[in-house]
């Protein structure tokens, strides 16, 4: 039996349900060694992992891996919810009764991390004194050191977070056990793999990964899906797959802070790193807080505020470039820390590169690797494949981030102005569209969704729905979700304004009609402007639009044509549209009667103009 108390005892581990924890679970996945790590251990781990081959070097400060080729996504159809209310089944959340899944996990945990080191991270999914933050610990179990520094990138990591609880047993026990990952039968019907968190007791057991939001578990496992169960248990917050950014107007002192959802690989990353277009002169300043999750909540005076739990950034690498975002490239130069996971990897001159770095690949591929390792220069004349992995990805710390707020850490957060929802939507959804009432607005978040990605996966013009963007991270049912949002949102006195938005319409020839990136800042200037009543835009069954001379277009490239046509309503394709969402609300429970009553004057003003 390894020894865990004295691993504890050396790190100074003393909080006694922690303790608890850690030794049933290590009796039951049978580690060689404990070890507890923090933010400290950094450097050394860094050295071992590359010692060991699990990173290679990237340049001065900069790490490249990559995961099993079978392992590079989340798997949504592996992930599940369970409690032991089978009240909180929902169309989304996988939901599984929390006995039947523990005891699965624990049987394919057993002995499963034997000859291996189980890394104990203590972390904190919150600024340090934030009004959240008894939700917020948590002790991640994990037998992979890659994984332990993506989660000190990415979360907070020390043993005081834990020690000092108010309520020693307040903490996310969230276990990690990678698997043999050549073995699980990824994506067959033999498939091994299971992630679940166990919600109502707060624990997550996650087999058979070890990569992004399946492996570190304070990330999207513990802020998105149990946060998400833990703010309506609580009956105090949202947690969301929401950016957040704040933008000051350098010449009347004024600063909103926004926040919203776009489905994954859809635009939040971009848009909270997102700096003023230099046509815009020196005049606005855009700050990151968050890029992935944030969590609202109601202040004393009224207000809604929002904070980024996370404290790093697992961004999209491709099409990352000077042009559609200097802020990332920035964050993760050299001597950052940062770490790539599947992009394309030259061991001779030790670069990594990926699909719209650059226009062009490297000429010159000599030492060129692919995200599988295969060499470029031994492919097959007609392999068009990408180099990199569509999915590969940047780990780097918030502190990298040029353009990250002054008081991102702030305990009080940030009072929110505006929340926007926004996805893939070649058509129909025009720029942007203000929506000033409050069921409308979760009424909105709740048809939010993207295009099916292969036209044999959905109907022409259908959306795959996604409400708020949390269709993956969903711990509860639709409906109750959104009794949650109108009761914690209208419990402030003073409200935001929704709206929603899209950078995505594409002409026939396929050319996205908006320029997208920086200039993305333009919808939401003029929504801030309306939110304090200084354009008026013009009102639409769906919302308020701007005008064409409400928008600061400067420096814009945009024909005419489809300037006209993102800032006009397609009433015939909004009108199919009313009936897709009409069948997708039926499917979810308890939908409150404010949502349908917003989908049926939303209705009733597309047919009046009909
Ligand atoms: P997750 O981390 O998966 O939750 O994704 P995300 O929502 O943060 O998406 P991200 O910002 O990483 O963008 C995903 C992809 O969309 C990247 O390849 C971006 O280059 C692209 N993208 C982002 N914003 C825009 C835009 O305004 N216009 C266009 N055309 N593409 C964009
Ligand atoms: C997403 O998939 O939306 C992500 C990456 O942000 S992951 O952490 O893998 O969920
Ligand atoms: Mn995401």
């Amino acid at each position: 039996m390894v020894d865990v108390n004295s691993a504890l005892d050396e790190a100074g581990l003393t909080n006694p349900r922690v303790r608890e924890y850690v030794a049933h679970w290590a009796a039951i996945t049978q580690p060689d060694r404990v070890e507890v790590v923090s933010a400290a251990d950094d450097a050394r781990l860094l050295q071992e992992a590359v010692d060991a081959g699990e990173l290679l070097p990237a340049g001065e400060g900069r790490y490249y891996s990559r995961s099993y080729h079978k392992d590079t996504a989340r798997s949504e159809e592996r992930t599940v919810v369970a409690t032991s209310k089978e009240d909180d089944r929902g169309v989304y959340n996988n939901w599984k009764p929390a006995a039947e899944m523990t005891e699965l996990l624990t049987e394919r945990m057993r002995g499963a991390s034997a000859g291996k080191t189980m890394y104990v991270i203590p972390y904190l999914m919150a600024p340090p004194g934030s009004p959240l933050e008894a939700y917020a610990a948590g002790v991640e179990l994990t037998d992979s050191r890659p994984v332990v520094l993506h989660m000190i990138r990415m979360s907070r990591v020390a043993a005081s977070y834990v020690n000092e609880l108010e309520d020693p047993d307040s903490f996310v026990r969230a276990v990690h056990v990678t698997g043999d990952l050549e073995n699980l039968g990824q994506g067959t019907p033999e498939d091994q793999r299971y992630f679940a968190t166990v919600a109502d007791e707060r624990t997550i057991l996650h087999y058979g990964s070890s990569y992004g939001g399946n492996a570190l578990l304070g990330k999207i496992a513990h802020g998105l899906r149990q946060a998400c169960y833990d703010g309506r248990a609580s009956g105090v917050f949202l947690a969301e797959q929401f950016m957040l950014l704040g933008i000051t107007d350098k010449e009347t002192g004024k600063r909103w802070h926004i926040c919203g959802g776009f489905p994954s690989a859809s635009g939040k990353t971009n848009l909270a790193m997102t700096l003023a277009p230099d046509a815009m002169g020196d005049r606005y300043h855009v700050e990151f807080y968050g890029d992935d999750i944030a969590w609202l909540w109601v202040g004393d005076d009224g207000r809604v505020y929002g904070m980024n739990p996370e404290f790093g950034v697992f961004g999209v690498a491709k099409d990352t470039n000077e042009k559609t975002n200097p802020t990332a490239l920035d964050s993760i130069a050299e001597g950052t820390g940062v770490i790539f996971t599947n992009v394309a990897y030259n061991e001779r001159t030790q670069e990594v590169w990926w699909e719209g770095m650059t226009k062009n690949p490297p000429e010159d591929v000599t030492g060129w690797q692919d995200w599988k390792g295969e060499l470029i220069s031994e492919r097959a004349a007609d392999d068009t494949s990408p180099w990199a992995h569509p999915n590969s990805r940047f780990t780097t710390t918030l502190a990298n981030v040029p353009n990250v707020a002054g008081d991102f850490e702030a305990p009080a957060g940030v009072p929110i102005d505006a929340i926007i929802f926004g996805g893939r939507t070649s058509d129909r959804e025009p720029l942007v569209r203000a929506i000033t009432d409050l069921a409308e607005g979760v009424y909105d978040g709740l048809t939010l969704g993207a295009e099916a990605t292969f036209a044999a996966e959905g109907v022409d013009g259908q959306l795959r729905y996604d409400p708020m963007s949390m269709r993956p991270f969903m711990a509860y049912g639709e409906g109750d979700y959104a009794a949650h949002w109108l009761k914690i949102i209208g419990s402030a006195t003073d409200q935001p304004i929704f709206a929603h938005v899209n950078w995505f319409q594409r002409g026939d020839d396929g050319h996205f009609r908006w320029p997208g990136y920086r200039d993305n800042l333009r919808a939401l200037l003029w929504l801030a402007r309306f939110k304090d009543g200084e354009v008026t835009g013009r009102q639409t069954p769906v919302g308020v639009l701007p005008t064409v001379e409400e928008l600061e277009l400067d420096g814009v490239e945009i024909t005419p044509e489809d300037l006209e046509i993102i800032l006009s309503i397609d009433n015939e394709r909004w009108r199919q549209e009313m009936g897709f969402r009409e069948a997708h609300l039926k499917g979810f429970e308890r939908v409150p009667e404010e949502i349908w009553e917003a989908h049926r004057r939303v209705s009733a003003a597309l047919d009046a103009e009909a």
